[in-house]
């Protein structure tokens, strides 16, 4: 069939709307209709040239949700009229990974996900004979994609697309980070790098857990008001702060945060959010994803004074399981999403989306179909 997609041709240049070639479903798979996506930075880190594992050219984005239009041979938990949020990180349930219970990041398909094809080791996407590659095993920048069974979460119907895409992946990191990986508990400290569409979810997920102090670290001093509709306690303008900002944010935390969370990508930070812990307890976790190069330092001193550092993919979420419960969460008024979707644009303006991300002017663009 045809369908209308994005394309990253090459690294660093913008995205290309044209009509593609998809391949039906194979034995496993399914054949889903992308309502809307939401454009995560991770989207620009990879368009961008910075992952080491970027293939080009590719259909990118991976914060979707849709409609299952068909499916391959034996697929049996989701059939066609389904509402699905695709899952970057899926959950096959019979994996090592899967059945140890300590961790969300199930193998199944992983290594070929990574290369940029379906399990089979072959693309459903093509443009005139040139094969296009997959990406995070979702390519929600096509109006239409094939995926993996195991990377589908089924999903209420009555919850809207262009709302509970956000779920596929920026919601569910943060808020995941905090209450999967992290556990903060009530009346702890939190320092939170970077106010953007993973870090308000910090902050949102911090709140739920009860947190009593929820510090924000930006230098973008326009995300202040929404932090704090969304719990923030402390604003530190990050670009203003006069000398060393790990001192500074150890004062403001009485000796050091109990939690910190690194929201931005930037190893220079993600040594301060170590830093900036309580010596004896504090946990910094790493969410950011930084570029093909990128090493983290630090003293071993700061571990063996008792900070421990960890990171988080997907908010150590179990999608087809978790998933539809965070959509209830949303749907039931226990989570915010509306407000952190500052644009929602029609697919063909998704280089815009870009832009406004660079100009820090957008929290979540979502694109819809
Ligand atoms: P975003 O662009 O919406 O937000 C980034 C924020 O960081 C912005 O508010 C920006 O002003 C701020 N910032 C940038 N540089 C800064 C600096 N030097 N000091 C202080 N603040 C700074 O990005 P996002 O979509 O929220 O993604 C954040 C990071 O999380 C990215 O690295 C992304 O790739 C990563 N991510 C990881 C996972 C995961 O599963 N681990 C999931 C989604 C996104
Ligand atoms: N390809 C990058 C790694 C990127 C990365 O860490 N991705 C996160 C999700 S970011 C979502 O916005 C993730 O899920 N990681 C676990 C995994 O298996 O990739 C690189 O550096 O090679
Ligand atoms: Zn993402």
């Amino acid at each position: 069939m045809k369908t209308r997609a994005a394309i990253a041709w090459e690294a660093g240049k913008p995205l290309e709307i044209d009509d593609i070639d998809l391949d039906g479903p194979r034995a496993g798979e399914v054949l889903v209709e992308i309502r809307a996506t939401g454009v995560c930075h991770t989207d620009e880190f990879t368009r961008s040239g910075n992952d080491p594992e970027g293939q080009f050219p590719a259909i990118l984005g991976h914060e979707g949700a849709g409609v299952v239009v068909d499916v391959g041979a034996g697929v049996k938990s989701v059939r066609p009229g389904d509402h699905v949020i695709p899952l970057y990180t899926p959950e096959c349930r019979e994996c090592k990974s899967c059945t140890s219970r300590k961790t969300n990041l199930c193998t199944a398909i992983r290594a070929t996900q990574g290369r940029g094809v379906m399990p089979d080791g072959t693309s459903r996407f093509a443009r005139g004979g040139t094969m296009l590659h997959h990406y995070m095993g979702c390519s929600t920048f096509a109006n239409h994609t094939v995926l993996p069974e195991i990377a589908v979460a089924k999903i209420r119907e009555d919850a809207p697309f262009d709302k509970v895409c956000y779920i596929g992946c920026g919601v569910t990191t943060g808020i995941g980070a905090v209450i999967n990986t992290a556990k903060v508990e009530p009346g702890a400290s939190v320092v939170v790098f970077g106010l953007g569409g993973i870090g308000l979810n910090v902050i949102q997920g911090a709140r739920l857990a009860g947190a009593a102090q929820i510090v924000g670290v930006d230098r973008n001093p326009t995300r202040r008001a929404m932090a704090e509709r969304f719990g923030m306690t402390h604003f530190v303008n990050s670009a203003e702060v006069q000398g060393d900002l790990v001192p500074y944010l150890v004062s403001l935390t009485d000796g050091g945060a109990d939690y910190s969370f690194e929201c931005v990508g930037n190893v220079e930070l993600m040594r301060q959010a170590l830093e900036c812990c309580h010596r004896g307890w504090g946990v910094s976790v790493i969410v950011g994803v930084a570029g093909a190069g990128q090493e983290i330092r630090t003293r071993p001193f700061q571990l063996v004074t008792g900070r421990v550092w960890k990171g988080t993919a997907f908010g150590g979420a179990r999608g087809r399981t978790d998933v539809p419960k965070i959509v209830d969460w949303y749907m039931d008024g226990r989570i915010r999403i509306d407000e952190l979707i500052t644009h929602t644009l029609p697919h063909r303006e998704i280089n815009h989306a870009f832009d406004l991300m660079h100009r820090g002017e957008s929290i979540r663009t979502v694109l819809t179909y």
